[in-house]
């Protein structure tokens, strides 16, 4: 019974997206909102039409090299996408779930990401989660607006994606009396140029996502080698895996999935910065060799600016293998061994692949963790005052979303168990005592303390290199939930 129509299509496909609004939303009419929600399901992009949207850009992307695009006006398809979720306060305001109660059986959506923060060591004031107020922006700390909702409107230009919300809004306003109320309006943009598909550091995005069963095996598909079929319950709820683990779930709840969104600035100059004071000069000088402050940096992510990663090609960034989606995530890892790729590189840690088969099949140690990844840069480029100056003056960063059917398995659990966790992939002693591979370079976080890794320095891969700040720093997110199309057909419109 399952059909792709029932799911929102960020989910499971990922809408097209140049610019993203995020329009953080309270309730302040539940009545009014659930009559009009009926008005916004249909403009919903489900995760079919996502499918059919995709193939028509790249069609039009083709049409437009070979220059046939008479009939085209402007660099963009007018396709617009729009999804909705929900937190729990937002839930609770609807009256579809009680106060004080965990109806999804999600304790950590219950609780709402402020309680998480300090367990996810967000950088803040107080030394237990109970005392802990984090270093984040007024709308996430939700002092005096609650965020019951955000609205994901993605599309070509600013101007299509804004219109959009224009008329969502207007579907929640009758007689000058809106149901919602804004808390707070976020917009994020693909980078110009060359730097298209790159996040502020440099590094190509979107590589590895995981494929779903069901969905990407079926009608003559199949995963790119390299990619990790995992069963459909890791994405959706009610699916899968996920009635086991989860079978106290509202029934409603099915074909949903939880969405984790974190608002994470950059600091690029500095962490350009960081590179040359850090790097080693290289001895083997060979044509094209790398500067070493790219070297540093590609071992720090696990893969070069270009998206080629490391356990292939460790010596020398490989553009071609990089744009080659049959090749760019075709590898695992060493498990004895951080020479090619450290195993604190941000990709290891966020999918040790098979680095954990000591321990058990792969669908138990490291499928349950995978998520989808939809997040998108925010921000201006890096200012040439900025460059000379090595300091962040503008905010930049990256609006980081993860869709999964579990957030203490997915989200949450990369950001605590493993960027954070110094000791993790757990390799064999190299030699040295008490060896831990250190931090995520990129994401890992101790309350904003001083971090360290090792495996920077391929010939010295014990070596610990101390990560003088973060250059990445959470200022607030949410959890929320997005529901499937029936849900919000039915349930959610009262
Ligand atoms: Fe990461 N970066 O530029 O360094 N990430 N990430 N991420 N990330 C990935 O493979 C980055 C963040 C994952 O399957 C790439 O698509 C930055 C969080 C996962 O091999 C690059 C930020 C979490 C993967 C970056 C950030 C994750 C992944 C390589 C914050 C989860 C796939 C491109 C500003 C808690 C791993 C690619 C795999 C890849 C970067 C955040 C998770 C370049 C800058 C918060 C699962």
């Amino acid at each position: 019974d399952f059909q792709l129509s029932n799911v929102q299509g960020d989910i499971l496909i990922g809408l097209s997206k140049i610019t993203e609004i995020f329009y953080f939303f309270q309730i302040t009419n539940p009545a009014a909102f659930q009559s009009q929600l009926p008005n916004l399901t249909p403009l919903i992009t489900t995760a079919d039409k996502a499918t059919g949207e995709k193939e028509a850009i790249r069609a039009f992307k083709v049409r437009k090299q070979q220059k046939l695009s008479g009939i085209i006006t402007g660099d963009v398809l007018p396709v617009v996408g729009v999804n909705i979720a929900f937190s729990q306060k937002g839930l609770v305001k609807l009256g579809v779930i009680p106060a004080g109660t965990d109806a999804l059986d999600e304790p950590l959506f219950a609780a709402g990401q402020k309680s998480d923060a300090f367990a996810l060591a967000d950088k803040g004031v107080g030394d237990s989660p109970e005392k802990f107020t984090p270093d984040w922006d007024e709308a996430f700390l939700q002092q005096t607006h609650e965020i019951h909702g955000v609205l994901l409107v993605t599309g070509g230009s600013f101007d299509m994606v804004n219109d959009k919300l224009d008329a969502i809004k207007a579907i929640f306003t009758v007689d000058n009396a809106s149901s919602i109320a804004e808390v707070a309006t976020l917009a994020g943009d693909v980078r110009p140029g060359k730097e298209k598909g790159h996040e502020h550091f440099g590094y190509k995005d979107g590589i590895s996502q995981p494929a779903i069963k069901g969905v990407d095996d079926v009608d003559g598909k199949k995963p790119l080698p390299g990619q990790t079929l995992v069963d459909l319950g890791v994405a959706l709820v009610g699916r899968g895996k996920d009635v086991e683990n989860h079978p106290k779930r509202a029934p409603w709840a099915k074909d949903g999935s939880f969405l984790a969104f974190r608002k994470l600035p950059q600091f690029v100059p500095e962490f350009d910065k960081f590179l040359v004071d850090n790097s080693k000069p290289i001895e083997d000088d060979f044509p094209d060799a790398p500067n070493p402050a790219d070297i540093l940096g590609a071992r720090m992510v696990g893969r070069w600016k270009s998206g080629a990663p490391l356990r292939i090609t460790p010596l020398a960034d490989d553009k071609e293998l990089a744009d080659d989606p049959l090749r760019n995530n075709k590898f695992k890892f060493n498990p004895d061994s951080q020479e090619m790729c450290p195993f604190a590189a941000h990709i290891r840690k966020m999918n040790p692949r098979k680095d954990l088969l000591k321990f058990g099949p792969s669908e138990a140690t490291v499928d349950p963790h995978l998520i989808l990844r939809r997040g998108i840069p925010f921000g201006p480029e890096v200012t040439t005052e900025e460059k000379l100056t090595k300091r962040t003056k503008y905010e930049r960063g990256l609006y980081f979303v993860s869709y999964q059917s579990d957030l203490q398995q997915g989200f949450s659990f990369l950001q605590k168990a493993w960027a954070n966790n110094p000791a993790f992939p757990f390799p064999k002693n190299p030699g040295v005592e008490n060896f831990q591979p250190g931090f995520d370079p990129i994401i890992g976080q101790v309350h904003g303390e001083v971090r360290a890794m090792t495996g920077h320095n391929d010939d010295a891969t014990d070596e610990s290199l101390p990560l003088e700040r973060q250059w990445v720093q959470s200022k607030g997110g949410e959890y929320f939930f997005s529901p499937s199309i029936k849900a919000l057909r039915t349930v959610l419109a009262g």
